[in-house]
């Protein structure tokens, strides 16, 4: 259900259930995150792409999955699916969110419930023109799940994401641009070229750095401006030790191109 691949530094997933728009099952979830792992691993892996094939990115969780599907009908047992989130889905954007390299959605049709807030959730959000975003959650009775509630908030006001999770209506991509939900929008068949340039881009960038800094701004979110100076200081310390950073500034000065190798 998960198809892996990789060119150059540049590690690609890609979500394989076309025929159900590629929605979440257990096995999907457990090869998903497995594969991040797998990747974060790899010493040759510098920068990771998750898109889909067909014409979604993902659906969601898979709402026929046996796992999680209520008996219906008169003598009706409902199901507890918290487990699903607990053993799967927050493990899976947990890792994401802590990978050691760059992490790139390439949003490639159709971004529903747990699937779109994977995407968000990735450090850069791109998609094709004719994608799309949905809080389905609403509509089946849910909350915003995958880091949805966190995310949604502080990509675009609490007024925007009230009002595409209360309603789940459908977002086009190049309407979750302008709003600042994800960064960038491609024509459609560009998407792929477009996600592994970045990639390669990123790829060839100091890693270390890259991926501080998504630490350093998720953790400024909770810290007042004086403390969040002293996290700076605290990670350019750091940093500033590191061969990427000899290596970059010797380079600058050098007027050389500088070749980075941290990770
Ligand atoms: C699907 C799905 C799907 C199964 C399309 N499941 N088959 C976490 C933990 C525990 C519990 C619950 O949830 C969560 C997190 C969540 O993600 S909740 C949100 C779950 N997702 C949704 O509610 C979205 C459901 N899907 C849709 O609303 C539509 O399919 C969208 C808007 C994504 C696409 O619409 P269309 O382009 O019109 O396609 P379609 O509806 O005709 O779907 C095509 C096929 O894919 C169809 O199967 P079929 O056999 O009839 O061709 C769908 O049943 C199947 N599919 N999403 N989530």
């Amino acid at each position: 259900a998960l198809l892996i691949s990789q060119e150059g530094a540049v590690r690609t997933l890609s979500f394989n259930r076309p025929a159900a728009l590629n929605a979440f099952t257990a096995q999907l979830l457990a090869q998903t995150r497995a594969a991040l792992d797998e990747a974060a691993e790899d010493a040759s892996v510098r920068a990771v792409v998750i898109t889909g094939t067909g014409r979604a990115f993902c659906a969601g969780q898979d709402l026929s999955d046996p796992l999680i599907k209520p008996e219906f009908g008169a003598d009706a047992r409902p199901k507890d699916i918290g487990h699903l989130l607990d053993n799967y889905y927050i493990p899976l954007a947990l890792r994401v969110r802590s990978m050691p390299v760059p992490v790139i959605a390439a949003v490639n049709g159709v971004a529903a419930g747990a699937g779109a807030n994977l995407a968000l959730g990735c450090d850069l959000v791109i998609a094709a023109e004719s994608a799309s975003f949905i809080q389905a959650f609403s509509k089946i009775g849910l909350v915003p799940d995958c880091g949805g509630t966190w995310l949604l908030t502080r990509l675009v006001g609490r007024a925007k994401a009230m009002e595409l999770a209360l309603l789940g209506d459908k977002l086009p991509a190049p309407e979750a641009a302008r709003l600042g939900l994800i960064a960038r929008v491609v024509p459609n068949e560009d998407l792929a070229a477009t996600a592994q340039a970045l990639a390669t881009r990123l790829a060839g960038m100091p890693t270390r750095a890259l991926v501080e800094t998504r630490q350093a701004f998720d953790e400024a979110l909770s810290l007042n401006f004086e403390d969040a100076l002293k996290l700076e200081a605290v990670m350019q310390s750091q940093l500033g030790f590191a061969h990427d950073y000899l290596e970059g500034a010797a380079a600058f000065l050098e007027k050389r191109t500088p070749v980075f190798k941290d990770r």
